[in-house]
């Protein structure tokens, strides 16, 4: 399909007036409602992205945006300066829903992340006592944290971090799911102060690591006093069908990052959370953002997790997504190697001769269905949590005539 003259207008401007920092499929998007979206011309799409699993709760949810209009027309933005009177009831609300005694407000994924950085090392100069500048975190290959120098200095994605150096140091990389690598690298363990890992890597394509991963970090953790710290910006929040992916494991992590979805996908929010012992280390002046805890904020990411409990969105998610992957598994294509997946969130493996993930995404869009590929060869499926099956069902059909088609 060629994009049409409209969509074309659309597509020039972008690229000649924006930075070319991602490769967009052809489809330009103007309006949504719950799992769909449509296009300037009009046309259907059902989202199976969900942009990156931000929209669990669907697009333009009314709740949420009933939220965001009321508290925009009341009191958007204070600054931490001053006290506001949505900070604290919704930190109440989300700290009670995971579990944690206190949270930190940012505001991208990548800020949590940046403070969950921040808060191990803290916590190991002061807590742990380890010598000042000495402080080590253990990463995972593969894994995706966000976008800020610091960050994609411990990527191993060459695309995102190549000439972006000199990077920080202090962090290890490991191969994911390796116990044994870890142990190693932990050694007499009395520098680490963190172990930061996703739950499931997303941005790999939906990798879920061997069962006794999670469980074997909590260990080591535990033995070399160091901190658990989950990456749930991506995972959690009901994607993969648990409030917080890496309970899933029946494990505790010491500190979380949540974001995405904690705004259902209206306005960025992002949440550190940790107990006091952990969280204390922040003291006045040492950390902070001007927007994060805003009012609006606040009103929009506590009718976003209102939504995700009263819709039941996590239960939604663990049911619909094993109709989901038991139906992707039992479609015979020749090009599909594996289907991996947790929740409703799968990543479909394509053999190397298939000739890449770009060209299914793009006959998916023919077909009404927005996917992206993830590395080469994976294509993602992460649709809004609040889907109907039968809207389900009908994507599914046209997934497998996709994948089975001869070409
Ligand atoms: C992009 C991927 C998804 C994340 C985890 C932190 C962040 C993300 C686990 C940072 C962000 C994104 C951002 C988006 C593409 C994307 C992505 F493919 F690159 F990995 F979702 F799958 N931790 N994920 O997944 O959050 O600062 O963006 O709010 O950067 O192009 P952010």
């Amino acid at each position: 399909m060629q994009a049409t003259p409209n969509s074309r207008s659309f597509i020039d401007l972008e690229d000649r007036y924006a930075a070319h920092n991602y490769a967009p499929l052809d489809v330009v998007l103007c309006r949504g409602e719950g799992a769909f979206v449509w296009d300037v011309e009009g046309r259907r799409y059902l989202d199976c992205l969900a942009a990156y699993s931000a929209v669990n709760q669907g697009h333009n949810h009314p709740r949420i945006v009933a939220a965001l209009v009321r508290q925009a027309q009341t009191l958007a933005l204070t600054s931490r300066a001053f006290r506001n009177d949505r900070f604290g009831p919704f930190c109440r609300k989300l700290t009670e829903l995971t579990g944690y005694e206190q949270t930190l407000l940012m505001n991208t994924g990548a800020e949590a992340v940046e403070t969950a950085i921040k808060a191990a090392r803290r916590w190991g100069y002061q807590v742990k006592g380890v010598p000042e500048g000495r402080a080590r975190i253990l990463v995972f290959e593969n894994n995706f944290h966000g976008r800020t120098t610091t960050i994609v200095g411990f990527s191993t994605e060459a695309s995102s971090r190549a000439h972006f150096g000199p990077f920080a140091p202090g962090f290890e990389i490991l191969p994911y799911g390796d116990l044994a690598a870890v142990e190693g690298a932990f050694g007499d363990g009395r520098d680490v102060v963190a172990v930061l890992v996703e739950p499931i890597q997303g941005e790999a394509g939906v990798v879920v690591p061997p069962p006794e991963f999670l469980p074997g970090l909590r260990r080591l953790c535990d033995e070399h006093r160091a901190l658990l710290i989950c990456d749930e910006i991506q995972s959690g929040l009901g994607r993969a069908g648990a409030m917080l992916a890496h309970t899933l494991s029946g494990v505790r992590a010491d500190a979380v990052t949540i974001g995405k979805a904690l705004s259902g996908g209206v306005y960025p929010v992002s949440a550190f959370l940790a107990d006091r012992a952990v969280m204390d280390v922040f003291t006045p002046g040492s950390h902070g953002s001007t927007y994060g805890g805003n009012p609006l904020a606040c009103a929009v990411a506590e009718a976003a997790l209102d939504v995700l409990v009263d819709e039941k969105l996590v239960d939604r998610a663990r049911e619909l997504g094993a109709h989901f992957l038991a139906a992707l598994r039992a479609i015979g294509s020749p090009h599909v190697a594996q289907v991996r997946g947790v929740g409703l969130w799968a990543g479909v493996v394509l053999h190397p001769e298939a000739g890449g993930a770009r060209r299914f995404c793009e006959a998916l869009r023919n077909e009404g269905i927005l996917a992206k590929e993830t590395r080469r060869h994976t294509i993602r499926f992460a649709p809004p949590l609040v889907v109907a099956r039968a809207d389900l069902d009908q994507a599914i059909d046209r997934i497998a005539a996709v994948l089975t088609e001869d070409d």
